[in-house]
């Protein structure tokens, strides 16, 4: 029989990947999409599929984590045998500024579709994916992080994210529910939010290469992150919820790198060498070297990263590693695609859209690009 599921945060960049891959298990797919003034489903265009045809495997419904009603009436008509609770408000930096929302989304949010599904009896027959984090950990009491790691949350999104991981342990205890936690490291790909620190990179090199811009204003660079790709992950949500009993799992690479290793990596791709001097706030990156034609609007000399104090944030996550042993003994995964692989693959993307975008420019059309992150 055909299984169901249901993903909250189907048009953020891991609902597009999981749908893409439930789609090719033969799952019928329905999606929480938001309302919004401009179109959001960006992310999903490419596996929309008319509404109007026969055998619609895939379908978006609109609803918000902040509104149970619509949670309860979405989960009531999908009977999903699977739901993935992907949606959130997931900028850790933004958290800040808007904490109460990102607790209601993030916390509330979890606990609405819990309620929802216990309230229409279906905990016995729906499994639920939470998507937790590596920010649950924080100010790190162990190197590298494991299952049984202490959590030390550093932001209102880390603490909103750990009402949300307990929350779902509590279901599971309570009402016998099928409810996993996968504590993700940050994960990446084309399709990151462009004001995640990857992309901003990516993106912003690759603008300035088309001669877009002219400097990447960056936050702490120090920050040691374990970074794989958002491919890989969401292989494992689904992973998770095949299981015979409901577990909880980090799911990272167990390798970690700085913001700027991943600078000069990023440059490196275009065929740009950098050299980073100077300390704190004064720190800036400067081209040594440009080989081959990917960098048309870089030259020696150029500083094209410089550090803006206002992307540094009121408590930081200075560093995470995650050992992924328990995924890797239980459930058999692993990571097929490197830190550095991806990074490749963001830069190759984003040089096309700088490329398409520099060209509507020689002919006229000068759209603004958006530099905010
Ligand atoms: P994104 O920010 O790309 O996507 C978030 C999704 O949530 C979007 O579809 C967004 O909709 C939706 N959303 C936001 N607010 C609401 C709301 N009020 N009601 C319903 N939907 C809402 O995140 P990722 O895909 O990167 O991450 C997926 C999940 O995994 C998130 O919960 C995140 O916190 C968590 N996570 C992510 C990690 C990562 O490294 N990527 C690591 C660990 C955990 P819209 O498109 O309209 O904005
Ligand atoms: P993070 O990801 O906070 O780890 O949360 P992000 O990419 O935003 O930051 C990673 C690190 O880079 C530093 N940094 C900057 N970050 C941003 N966004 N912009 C900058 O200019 C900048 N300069 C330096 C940050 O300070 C930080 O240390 C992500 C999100 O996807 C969460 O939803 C998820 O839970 C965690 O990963 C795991």
């Amino acid at each position: 029989m055909t299984k169901r599921a249901l993903i909250t945060g189907v048009t953020g960049q891991d609902g597009s990947y999981l749908a893409e891959f439930l789609l090719d298990k033969g799952y019928e797919v329905h999606g929480i999409k938001r309302r919004a003034s401009l179109f959001n489903t960006g992310r999903v265009d490419h596996i929309y599929q008319d509404p109007h045809t026969d055998n619609q495997r895939f379908q978006l419904h609109y609803g918000d984590l902040t509104d149970s009603s619509n949670l309860t009436r979405i989960i009531s008509e999908v009977q999903p045998d699977e739901v993935y609770n992907l949606g959130a408000q997931s900028h850790v930096a933004v958290s800040f500024e808007a904490p109460e929302y990102t607790a209601d989304v993030d916390a509330m949010g979890t606990l609405r579709l819990l309620e929802a599904i216990r309230f229409l009896g279906l905990e016995k027959k729906t499994k639920f994916y939470q998507a937790s984090t590596s920010e649950l950990y924080g100010l790190v009491q162990e190197t590298p992080q494991t299952e049984t790691t202490p959590f030390h949350p550093r932001s209102p999104y880390a603490v909103a994210k750990m009402y949300a991981y307990w929350i779902a342990v509590n279901y599971r205890e309570a009402y016998g529910m099928f409810a996993c936690n996968g504590i993700l490291f940050n994960h990446e790909s084309p399709r990151r939010g462009e004001t995640f620190v990857t992309r901003k990179i990516t993106r912003g090199l690759a603008n300035i290469a088309m001669g877009l811009e002219d400097c990447l204003f960056m936050g702490n660079i120090d920050s040691l992150r374990d970074w794989g790709h958002a491919k890989d992950y969401v292989r494992m949500q689904w992973m998770m919820l095949q299981q015979d009993a409901p577990e909880d799992y980090v799911i990272a690479t167990g390798v970690q790198y700085s913001v700027r290793e991943f600078i000069t990596w990023s440059a490196a791709e275009m065929g740009v060498t950098l050299e980073f001097t100077g300390t704190g706030v004064d720190e800036i990156a400067t081209v040594t070297g440009v080989d081959g034609d990917l960098a048309p609007h870089i030259a020696v000399g150029d500083v094209i990263m410089r550090i803006d104090p206002r992307y540094f944030r009121p408590a930081e996550v200075e560093t995470l590693l995650g050992d992924p042993a328990k995924a890797k003994k239980n459930l058999g995964w692993t990571p097929e695609i490197t830190a550095q692989e991806m990074c490749a693959e963001m830069v190759r993307e984003d040089l096309k859209s700088a490329r398409r975008h520099a060209l509507l420019k020689t002919h006229g059309l000068d759209l603004p690009v958006s530099v905010e992150g």
